[in-house]
């Protein structure tokens, strides 16, 4: 299968997220951004998201990495289209990038557009993509001392993803030190514990991007 590689152009510093977000609305298509550290479970859940909710929203999907395509051909593989875009060492998506990238999709028939961020729990926190909303995802196996450590990438979210909940058993993990911590940094931020692999959970997560989605579009 042939995937669409694009590469990020570096000089570009123009925010033009006002620019995506005003085309997008027009186009009646929300962009949903999802960060998280590399290996926490965004591409997982992305999978796990499209099975819930291909039934109602056309889906596309922007896959970023620093280089090569294992993520679009993961997310092809489900007949969602799917554009991988390279940062060649940047560790954050810009607007312009996403911009340049639209033409790709077929936006009068797509209504979610999922963006996944470049595996950093720091960066991608910084830069507005024209998303409509945003979810951070943390995994159990990363630590339960993360919204200490890394505070804007759970200030500045919409939503909270627990991941890989199946391992709580086996790592000394406070689910109740993530619920304060987060609620001190983002007071009115949902959290869903999920799981990927036995699908625990992700109704309650669909249930609430469904929603969201539709408002968004309406
Ligand atoms: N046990 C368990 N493993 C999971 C879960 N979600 C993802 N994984 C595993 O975690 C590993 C990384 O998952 P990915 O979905 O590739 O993570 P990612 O955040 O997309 O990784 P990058 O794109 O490299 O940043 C894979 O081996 C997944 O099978 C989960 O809920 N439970
Ligand atoms: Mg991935």
């Amino acid at each position: 299968m042939e995937i669409t590689v694009l590469h990020q152009v570096m000089e570009w510093n123009e925010d033009v997220s006002a620019e995506v977000r005003a085309t997008l609305r027009e186009k009646r298509v929300c962009l949903i951004n999802v960060m998280g550290s590399p290996g926490t479970g965004k591409t997982s859940l992305l999978a796990s998201l499209i099975a819930q909710l291909r039934g109602e929203f056309s889906i596309g999907v922007i896959e970023g990495d620093i280089t090569g395509q294992i993520d679009a051909e993961k997310i092809a593989a489900l007949q969602i289209p799917a554009v991988q875009l390279n940062t060649d060492g940047a560790c954050h998506i810009e607007a312009m990038s996403i911009q340049n990238i639209l033409p790709q999709f077929d936006l009068g028939n797509l209504d979610v557009l999922f963006v996944e961020n470049i595996g950093n729990l720091v960066c991608p926190a910084e830069f507005d993509i024209g998303e409509n909303f945003r979810i951070t995802i943390l995994s159990v196996p990363e630590g339960d001392d993360k919204v200490k450590k890394y505070p804007l990438m759970f200030t500045d979210t919409d939503c909270l993803v627990l991941s890989k909940c199946d391992m709580l058993p086996y790592f000394d993990f406070s689910m109740k030190t993530v619920q304060e911590d987060y609620r001190g940094v983002n007071p009115e931020g949902p959290l869903f514990p999920i799981s990927n692999r036995t699908g625990w959970g992700v109704g309650e997560l669909a249930d609430h991007l469904r929603r969201r989605i539709r408002s968004e579009l309406s």
